[in-house]
């Protein structure tokens, strides 16, 4: 089976990229990872520090036999704004990544097709997000795109809305190259950060300060001096790729699991949903993640950042939460709320 059968079979199974990358360490990218790890920049990710730190160093650690890794991607833009076009206050903004159903799934089912459809049955290993490898590192070795200044994985042809996954197979296949970096001069995504998470140079992000992680990985509270920064953003965040020129033409997802069902939800109505509404609400989204107080959560402080006043009853109604992480954030956004104008009756 050669790369381009490969590649030309993924499509098949709905991934726009396809690519080989060998299965060996990247040396530069592990100490640029451990480094990462050590100067803290990881935060309370765990998994990101724990023994498994070690064993994204060495795709082999996963599966002894892996000589090849097959890498995918899978677009998911959506038809709808930017996320820097939001100009309604009452309203919350979801990341493009959680529109529709949970990509772990999606992505997992393509791979398997693909899996069985190379008649890889044993000696193959299925990764999606959560499996300790450098997923970005070795999506630019199988020349599926750069790691641009955002320390997204950047395409050419579509841009960087784009999901990852790899199959490791004991296969022997002749693997791709890394394309060019085409960030060039440009530092449109540092400037754009509201909360200066990209380093001034690019290529790294202290996710201490990336509001994805406040927002989803985060069971705790938020800092309260970030929490402004934050903005209306209920759920990840997406301005440093709403930025990115590469971006500007990106096509529509075709995959109907990603159809656009969360965008920019009322947010007067999600603070008023009881747990079993949250469930039913967001079942197969990936919003399931930030668990209901962690949504909760940051639903509070983007009414707080909205400053309107008519979200004062609705945040009363949160700080009387038996959830202490709930109840503090709403009185932390009442502070915010512009007081109401003074009556003029004489
Ligand atoms: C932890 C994590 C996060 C953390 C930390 C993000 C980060 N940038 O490190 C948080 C919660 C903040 C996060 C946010 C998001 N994430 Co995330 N996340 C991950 C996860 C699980 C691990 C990433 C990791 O190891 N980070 C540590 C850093 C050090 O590693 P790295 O980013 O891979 O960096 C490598 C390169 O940048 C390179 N490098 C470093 N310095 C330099 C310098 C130069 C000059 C060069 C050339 C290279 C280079 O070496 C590093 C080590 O290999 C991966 C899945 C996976 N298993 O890899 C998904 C993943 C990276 N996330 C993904 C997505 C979609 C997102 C969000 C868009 C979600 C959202 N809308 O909110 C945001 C994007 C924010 C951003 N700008 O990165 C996708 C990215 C797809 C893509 N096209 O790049 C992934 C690959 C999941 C997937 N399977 O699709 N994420
Ligand atoms: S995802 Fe948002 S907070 Fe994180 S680096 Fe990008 S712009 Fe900054
Ligand atoms: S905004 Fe500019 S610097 Fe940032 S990733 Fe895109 S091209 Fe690179």
């Amino acid at each position: 089976m050669t790369a381009a059968q490969i590649t030309s079979l993924a499509r098949d199974c709905g991934f726009e990229l396809a690519g080989i990358a060998r299965a060996e360490p990247l040396p530069n990218d592990s100490r640029r990872y451990l480094d990462w790890v050590d100067r803290g920049m990881a935060g309370a990710m765990g998994y990101l520090t724990d023994r498994r730190a070690i064993v994204r160093t060495d795709p082999k650690l996963l599966l002894p036999s892996a000589r090849s890794i097959i890498c995918v991607g899978k677009l998911y833009n959506g038809p709808e704004p930017r996320s820097t076009e939001l100009q309604d206050a009452e309203l919350g903004w979801v990341s493009r990544y959680a529109w529709g159903d949970d990509y772990h799934h999606v992505v997992r089912r393509g791979l398997e097709k693909l899996a069985g459809k190379l008649g890889l049955h044993h000696e193959c290993k299925i990764c999606v997000d959560t499996a300790p490898l450098l997923e970005r590192s070795y999506a630019r070795e199988a020349g599926l795109g750069w790691i641009g200044k955002n320390t997204c994985l950047i395409n050419q042809e579509i841009g960087s809305w784009v999901f990852l996954g790899e199959i490791l197979t004991s296969l022997e296949i002749e693997a791709d190259s890394p394309p060019p970096d085409r960030c060039g001069t440009c530092t449109r995504c540092i400037d754009a950060c509201p909360t200066q998470a990209i380093a001034p140079q690019g290529y790294e992000i202290d996710a201490r300060r990336c509001i994805p992680y406040f927002t989803i990985e985060l069971h705790g509270a938020a800092p309260e001096e970030l929490r402004a920064a934050i903005g209306q953003h209920i759920f990840g965040c997406d301005i440093c790729q709403d930025v990115c020129p590469w971006n500007g033409r990106a096509p529509i997802a075709e995959e109907p699991a990603f159809e656009p069902r969360h965008f920019a939800p009322p947010l007067e109505e999600l603070a008023g949903l009881s747990e079993d509404e949250f469930r039913a609400r967001f079942h197969a989204s990936p919003i399931q993640r930030a668990k209901y107080a962690g949504f909760l959560r940051n639903v509070a402080v983007a009414m707080g950042n909205s400053k309107l006043e008519k979200f004062r009853e609705p945040l009363q109604h949160l700080a009387t939460f038996p959830n202490e992480l709930v109840a503090e954030h709403a009185r932390w956004a009442i502070e915010q709320l512009l007081p109401a104008p003074a009556s003029t009756s004489s």
